[in-house]
C-alpha cells in the first residue's frame, strides 16, 4: 500500500525519484507546472520530449496518457509527461473526461512503477489552465491514487494552500489517510 501525502510547494524542488508533469499533448512544453519543470529541469528534458515526437509519438501524446524523459537538472531521475482533460463544463460530458483523468493519474503511477521509482509527485492535474473544478480534481487525484498498488510514497504537491486545504478535504470526505 503506498503512503499518500500531501504538501504545499513548488513541484519542482521535490527530492524524488519521478516528477509528473501536467504536459500537453505537443510535449513540447508550455505554461503552469508544464513551464516551471521545463525551465527548473532545463533543454534535455524538451530535447528528448521532441525525439519521442519524431519517433513514437509523431501525433502527441493522447490525453489519458503517460510518457517518461530524463528529469535534466532536477533531484528526480525521470519526469513523467500526462495530458489531463480540458474540463468540459457539467454535463454528460464531464464523466467521460473524468475517466480520461483517472487515467492520467493511473497510467502515471504504473509507469512510475515500471521504471523503478520508489517516490512521485505529482500535481493537480488538469486543476489549472484545463479549468478542471478543484474539489472534483482532488477527489479523481485521491481516490486513484488510494488504489494504485505502488509506487511506496505518493506525494501530490499543491501550488497553494487552498488547493492544499481542498486536496485535506477530499481526502478526508474519502476515508484516505494522507
Ligand atoms: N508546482 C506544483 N504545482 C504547480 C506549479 C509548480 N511549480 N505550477 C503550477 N502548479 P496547470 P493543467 C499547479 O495549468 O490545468 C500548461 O500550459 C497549478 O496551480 O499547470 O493540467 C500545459 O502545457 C494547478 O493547480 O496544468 C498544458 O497546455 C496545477 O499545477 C496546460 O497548461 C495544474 O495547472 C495543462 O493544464
Amino acid at each position: 500500500m503506498p503512503r499518500i501525502e500531501l504538501v504545499t510547494g513548488d513541484i519542482t524542488v521535490q527530492q524524488v525519484d519521478a516528477i509528473v508533469n501536467a504536459a500537453n499533448s505537443s510535449l513540447l512544453g508550455g505554461g503552469g507546472v508544464d513551464g516551471a519543470i521545463h525551465a527548473a529541469g532545463g533543454p534535455e528534458i524538451l530535447a528528448e520530449c521532441r525525439r519521442l515526437r519524431a519517433t513514437s509519438l509523431p501525433d502527441g501524446l493522447p490525453t489519458g496518457q503517460s510518457v517518461a524523459t530524463t528529469a535534466g537538472r532536477l533531484h528526480a531521475r525521470w519526469v513523467i509527461h500526462t495530458v489531463g482533460p480540458v474540463w468540459p463544463g457539467d454535463g454528460p460530458e464531464a464523466d467521460a473526461r473524468r475517466a480520461l483523468l483517472a487515467d492520467a493519474y493511473r497510467n502515471s503511477l504504473e509507469l512510475a512503477e515500471s521504471l523503478g521509482a520508489a517516490s512521485v509527485a505529482l500535481p493537480a492535474v488538469s486543476a489549472g489552465v484545463y479549468g478542471w473544478p478543484a474539489a472534483d480534481a482532488a477527489r479523481v487525484a485521491l481516490s486513484t491514487a488510494a488504489a494504485s498498488p505502488a509506487p511506496e510514497l505518493i506525494r501530490f504537491v499543491l501550488f497553494s494552500p487552498t488547493m492544499h486545504g481542498v486536496f485535506t478535504e477530499a481526502a478526508t470526505a474519502l476515508g484516505i489517510e494522507a
